[in-house]
């Protein structure tokens, strides 16, 4: 007599998801002040005068200005730091977030 015996083993493999990103996007107003801007762009996002500058430089003219990604906490809390800073001086300086396609 014949037997025939079939094992089945399971795999598994584990698949590590990449975390979703999310732009930080700068908003034109008419009030704060370009320099002061710029301070902010170097101080929280560590950008140098001259990519400061022209980042300040594209969102007045443009409205508005991606200027970095990064995990969701990250950015949310760079936006709210840089907005904060803003409102510490009475300026409407704003920076939001949105999630990435
Ligand atoms: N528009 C402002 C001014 O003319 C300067 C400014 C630039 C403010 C960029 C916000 O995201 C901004 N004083």
């Amino acid at each position: 007599m014949s037997q025939i015996s079939v094992k089945t083993r399971t795999k598994t493999r584990t698949k590590t998801e990449r975390p979703k990103l999310y732009k930080v996007i700068l908003l034109n107003d008419d009030f704060t002040p370009r320099e002061f801007v710029v301070l902010v762009l170097k101080a929280v996002f560590r950008m140098n005068e001259t990519t400061a500058f022209r980042v300040m430089l594209t969102a007045h003219q443009k409205g508005a200005c991606v200027i970095a990604v990064y995990t969701r906490d990250v950015a949310e809390t760079k936006a709210k730091e840089a907005t904060e800073l803003g409102k510490s001086k009475g300026y409407p300086l704003y920076f939001t977030t949105e999630p990435e396609e």
